[in-house]
């Protein structure tokens, strides 16, 4: 008895100065093991005089209890702050089972989102698909003849200045307008076609809160027998309130595009920070007969609108962007407000 007491006093000395999970399971393994400290004062139990087994028998679970209830105690104070070597160690610690929680919810991946741009590019698309327009496409890398020739802009125009383009080489630039898509398409298909054309475009326009020097647009384009200004108008009108509501208003005010007669800029009238204001969003008429000539259309038979409208401009409307350049800092805050 008086060795069980010893025992008892030692090893919760010892499980007491215990560091980590390792020096915890050697503990367990030299006290409560199968050959074991407290296993091994088991065989003297014979010994001990008849009159006294009892007391003796009744120590001995004390003492075991005592060591195994210390052993779980410990075991949770090693498993909070870390144990040594991670949850293998306290797995097989026994008593207090696997420091890994499976059932635990897991850390979930990131997921992306669209981008805001993106977001509204396929708006756009889906907008215009429900009146009838698909989508057509060119590069970004264009000549002179689609980028200025066809579209009615002669070689002394001050839009060919080298100073307000982007050239490659004396014939080839960075599209400063996707009116570009509408010579593209109207080359290779034969009227009549109804077409939208989104992308990005550059100018060197000096940057600030609505300006960039890269920005993207989409371009419309309706080609077809008997087309008229109120078909432009009423095409505009539905996409506006498509877009922006049922009560967002349209006006065309006269304006100048070598490639439209007559031509137009685009206001809507809609909610801007709770007041209604008149926004320009882009520029639109009635394709120009020179246009026509130079994709070979004959201008007598096919009639058509076209319409080039800001995209940046348009989604900082619809979502209250201040600053056309947060779309393109990728900001996270930015990017996840969006996402
Ligand atoms: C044009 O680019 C014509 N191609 C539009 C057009 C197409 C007219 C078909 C007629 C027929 P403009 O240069 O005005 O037009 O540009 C159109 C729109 O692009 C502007 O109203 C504005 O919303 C946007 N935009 C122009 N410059 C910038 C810029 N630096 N940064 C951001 N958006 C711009």
């Amino acid at each position: 008895m008086e060795e069980l007491e010893a025992l008892r006093a030692d090893a919760l000395a010892q499980l007491e100065a215990v560091d980590g999970a390792d020096a915890l399971e050697q503990w367990r393994i030299d006290v409560l093991g199968t050959k074991g400290r407290l296993k091994a004062l088991t065989p003297g139990m014979k010994d001990v005089p008849k009159e006294q087994k009892p007391q003796a028998g009744k120590l001995l679970n004390e003492v075991k209890s005592a060591l195994e209830t210390a052993f779980a105690d410990r075991s949770k104070t090693v498993a909070a702050s870390g144990g040594s070597s991670g949850p293998a160690a306290g797995a097989s610690a026994g008593t207090t089972g696997p420091l890994l929680d499976v059932t635990e919810p897991g850390i979930s991946p990131g997921l992306g989102g669209r981008h805001v741009l993106t977001r509204t590019m396929d708006e756009l698309a889906e907008v215009f698909a429900r009146m009838g327009f698909s989508i057509s496409q060119g590069p970004e890398v264009e000549d002179e003849w689609h980028n200025f020739v066809a579209l009615n802009i002669p070689e002394d125009h001050p839009a060919r200045d080298p100073l307000e383009n982007f050239y490659i080489d004396g014939k080839h630039l960075l599209r400063t307008q996707t009116s570009t898509v509408q010579i593209r398409t109207m080359e290779n298909a034969s009227p009549p076609l109804k077409i939208i054309s989104m992308g990005r475009v550059y100018r060197p326009d000096e940057v600030d809160a609505t300006h960039s020097d890269m920005f993207h647009q989409i371009e419309g384009l309706y080609v077809d027998r008997n087309v008229s200004m109120v078909d432009l108008k009423t095409t505009l009108l539905q996409f506006a309130h498509a877009y922006f509501g049922a009560d967002a208003e349209v006006r065309l005010v006269p304006s100048f595009f070598p490639f439209t007669e007559p031509s137009a800029e685009m206001y809507v009238r809609m909610h801007v920070k709770g007041t209604l204001q008149w926004v320009e969003l882009g520029g639109c008429g009635m394709v120009d007969p020179n246009v026509f000539e130079a994709v070979g259309y004959d201008p007598e038979q096919w009639s058509g609108f076209a319409f080039g409208l800001g995209i940046e401009r348009i989604a900082m409307r619809k979502y209250g962007i201040p600053d056309i350049r947060w779309f393109y800092e990728n900001d996270v805050r930015f990017l996840k407000h969006f996402a």
